[in-house]
């Protein structure tokens, strides 16, 4: 299977697109969770963040090791344990920046054949490493759409703001993942 087209680069511009985002939050902006049961923005970019670091481990393994077992988490007990509000948004954005480039710099030197090893996930079965990456690239917009949430709640301007993905957050499935988040990028 040769090399998926395009889908390095919207890996790579996933960050990008994130950092538009947020770019203008206040701190306190940042903290706030402006539409009921939905996370705060920066609950949302840690969760992004703690995603990538447990796909980027997965698609290593996918790549080094056959066929291996991928064990999933619970995000939603991440978001709740792992001090998000406590968490520095530049250095999560860098993070996340870091990571894709990273990743993206490994899977441009894999064979083709690569594209089509697969791991098996301990709640998704099996998953080949394109689908890995597939997924993450979606996930950014995917959460993106709820943060274009937030921004209208607070009244934080919109206009201009072209760049971002439209609205995503009224196409179904959920933001704190709790039972309906639908884009597989998520770890359940
Ligand atoms: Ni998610």
């Amino acid at each position: 299977m040769p090399a998926p087209s395009g889908l390095i680069e919207a890996y790579l511009e996933g960050p990008v697109t994130l950092r538009r985002a947020v770019a203008d939050f206040s701190s306190e902006q940042l903290l706030a969770r402006p539409v009921p049961e939905r996370w705060s923005t920066l609950e949302v970019v840690c969760h992004l963040v703690d995603s990538e670091q447990a796909w980027c481990h997965r698609m290593k393994r996918v790549i080094a090791e056959p066929r291996p077992l991928l064990i999933g988490y619970d995000e939603s007990r991440f978001a709740a344990a792992l001090a998000c509000h406590d968490r520095d948004l530049e250095q999560e954005l860098t993070l996340l920046e870091g990571m894709r480039q990273q990743m993206a710099r490994i899977l441009r030197t894999l064979p083709d054949a690569a594209w089509s090893f697969t791991g098996v996930h301990s709640e998704r079965g099996l998953i080949t490493l394109e689908d890995m990456l597939r997924a993450e690239t979606e996930h950014i917009p995917h959460h993106v759409g709820f943060i274009i949430d937030k921004r209208k709640a607070l009244g934080l301007s919109c206009a201009g703001r072209r760049d971002l993905p439209r609205l995503a957050g009224t196409k179904g499935g959920g933001e704190n993942e709790e039972g309906s988040h639908s884009n597989p990028g998520d770890s359940r």
